[in-house]
């Protein structure tokens, strides 16, 4: 998303500033070594005034990403959950997306990062549609990606640290000059993992199969309100390893993300998915998600935090 006139208030370390203000020095950690984990999730416009979707679940993520590298942020949770409510009010906006970002500024060069602060940022942005106007009804084309997700043993994917991106581009990138709106990646075992920036689902037969978390995949909350939400339609869900022919052959493929949302599939490596449309299924949970995120439904599973 273009960000450069973006203009409202940043939270850094505790204090909101001008966003042009919102800087760190070029020898900060997170620059020379990717010393960063962030979090993104959206607030959006319900009847009952703005809500934040997961707000708890995504805090606990991103404390969870910092324990994996020993990153300690020097505020509770319930502190961080109240600055970012502090930061979507203060820049009065209805629908938006939140951008946490935990990293090591500056003190001392080299690999080592425990001699360097940890610090802590907020941004709030406009996001429009991660894949395009038309994505969520029409589809989007995307391939099989020559990059694979990163091996278990070498980054965690569970943790969403910034480092991981790089992988990330290396598929994003291959999928624009290709002429595709996204990649897909597989693990190192050959197993579907993700795309560069959504976990995937499948649908066969009217069953839903996901790629389980030892596929080296980002643990998505939105996969979670996904499963969750098909369940409570009835909907069979099985978190099992995918063979990459197995897209080719289903009914219906989509992504899903805070950014991406619900993201139908219609093409992957130009075989087409079903019927080259948005699946009958896809609508459907697209329809409970958007009414779930809206404010239309009861929040059964205290998702919601209004500011
Ligand atoms: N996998 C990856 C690699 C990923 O980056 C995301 C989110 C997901 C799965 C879905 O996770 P969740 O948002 O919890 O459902 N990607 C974020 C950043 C994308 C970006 O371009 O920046 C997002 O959607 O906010």
């Amino acid at each position: 998303m273009g960000i450069s006139k973006e203009k409202g208030k940043v939270w850094m370390n505790g204090k909101l500033i001008p966003w042009e203000d919102a800087k760190i020095h070029i020898a900060s950690h997170v620059i020379h070594y990717g010393t960063s984990i962030f979090e993104g999730m959206r607030a959006y416009d319900t009847p009952k005034g703005v809500a934040i979707f997961r707000l708890r679940d995504h805090v606990e993520r991103l404390y969870n990403s910092c324990k994996i590298y020993r990153m300690e942020i020097p505020y509770s949770k319930e502190e961080f959950e109240k600055a970012i409510i502090e930061t979507v009010k203060a820049n009065n906006k209805k629908s938006c997306y939140i951008r946490p970002i935990v990293y090591r500024g500056m003190n001392s060069l080299g690999v080592n990062p425990f001699p360097n602060p940890v610090e802590a940022a907020i941004l709030v942005l406009d996001w429009g549609k991660y894949l395009g106007e038309e994505a969520l009804e029409k589809g989007v084309d995307v391939k099989v990606s020559s990059w694979q997700r990163m091996a278990p043993n070498t980054f965690p994917a569970l943790a969403k640290a910034g480092a991981n991106y790089m992988n990330s581009q290396l598929i994003k990138m291959e999928a624009i000059i290709d002429g595709y709106s996204e990649g897909i990646a597989l693990n190192v075992r050959g197993h579907v993992s993700e795309g560069s920036g959504e976990n995937i689902f499948i649908v066969k037969n009217g069953i839903l199969y996901t790629p389980p978390l030892s596929s080296s995949i980002l643990p998505g909350i939105t996969r979670d309100t996904v499963i969750k939400l098909a369940q409570d339609i009835g909907l069979v869900v099985k978190e099992d390893t995918i063979p990459r022919e197995a897209l080719y052959i289903a009914d219906e493929v989509f992504f899903t993300g805070s950014a991406a949302e619900i993201t139908p599939v219609r093409s992957i490596d130009k075989i087409i998915i079903g019927n080259g449309k948005r699946g009958k299924i896809t609508e459907r949970l697209q329809k409970e998600f958007f009414a779930y995120i809206n404010g239309e439904r009861e929040d059964k599973y205290n998702w919601l935090t209004y500011i």
